[in-house]
């Protein structure tokens, strides 16, 4: 069987350089295509560390990160890039057109495919009640859209890329409830080929994830659907009733 598109982490320990205890132990969990995995943990739990390693913004100490069934270090940068998009937690829009910004160098994205992108990432009404359309400027660092828009645009940059692996690292936490399920909807239907990892703030938001991971200090102790977490994870039910 093809192993593209699949994400496995195997008892991945990773502490920041310099550092003297882990942020993440033993970590192992595997993710398909057509799969969503949430991650859910207070804060300080690892949930943007973990996600930092498939990228290799950090290596790990310990086990192995793999994609497409290749540790991840031994595969070219570039490749990476292209096979798994990551949206930061705090996602960076620089002083340029928000096409600019949307094509992010892939600058064979047609405008077409751009708005297409915008379509599902629910912020293709903003980008056309401004006068320049594709063309309106953004600020340095965003700072002339509100936050939720910020998301939008870099949820859609994610989208242009087309890749086989979404990293979401609690994107939707600015968007009302209302946005946030349209926007998972949509998303759903446009990706279903593609693997996607989701770390989330609000449980409405990973509730239909096919496996969800309980983080806390940097291990995870629970992994399961809602249902099953509800009935066997305190740490779960905790967060829930939080
Ligand atoms: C986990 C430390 C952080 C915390 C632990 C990103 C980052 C984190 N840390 C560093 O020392 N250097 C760094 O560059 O690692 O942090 P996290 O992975 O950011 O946790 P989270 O994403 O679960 O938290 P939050 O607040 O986003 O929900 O001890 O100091
Ligand atoms: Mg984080």
């Amino acid at each position: 069987a093809s192993l593209a598109g699949v994400v496995e982490y195997r008892n991945v320990t990773f502490a920041y350089p310099g550092a003297e205890s882990p942020v993440l132990s033993n970590i192992s969990f595997t993710a398909r295509p057509g799969q969503t995995i949430a991650i859910i943990g207070s804060t300080g739990a690892g949930k943007t560390s973990l996600l930092s390693l498939l990228p290799r913004l950090y290596d790990p100490v310990e086990g192995q990160v793999l994609l497409d069934g290749v540790p991840v270090d031994q595969l070219d940068r570039a490749e990476i890039t292209k096979r798994v998009a990551l949206v930061p937690q705090r996602p960076y829009l620089f002083s340029g057109t928000i096409a600019h910004n949307l094509r992010f160098g892939r600058t064979e994205a047609t405008d077409q495919e751009l708005w297409n992108a915008l379509r599902v990432a629910q912020g293709d009404s903003f980008v056309r009640e401004k006068t320049n359309g594709l063309d309106s400027r953004i600020a340095q660092g965003g700072t002339n859209v509100s936050g939720g828009q910020r998301q939008r645009l870099c949820i859609a940059r994610a989208l242009v890329t087309k890749p086989r692996v979404y990293l979401f690292d609690d994107s939707f936490s600015a968007l009302d409830v209302a946005t946030d399920a349209r926007l998972r909807a949509a998303l759903k239907d446009t990706t279903t080929d593609a693997t996607v990892i989701i770390v989330a703030q609000r449980i409405s938001t990973i509730t239909g994830a096919d496996q969800i991971l309980v983080l806390d200090n940097g291990r995870i102790v629970d992994r399961g659907t809602h249902e099953e977490l509800l009935e066997t994870s305190p740490t779960y039910q905790e967060i829930v009733e939080s």
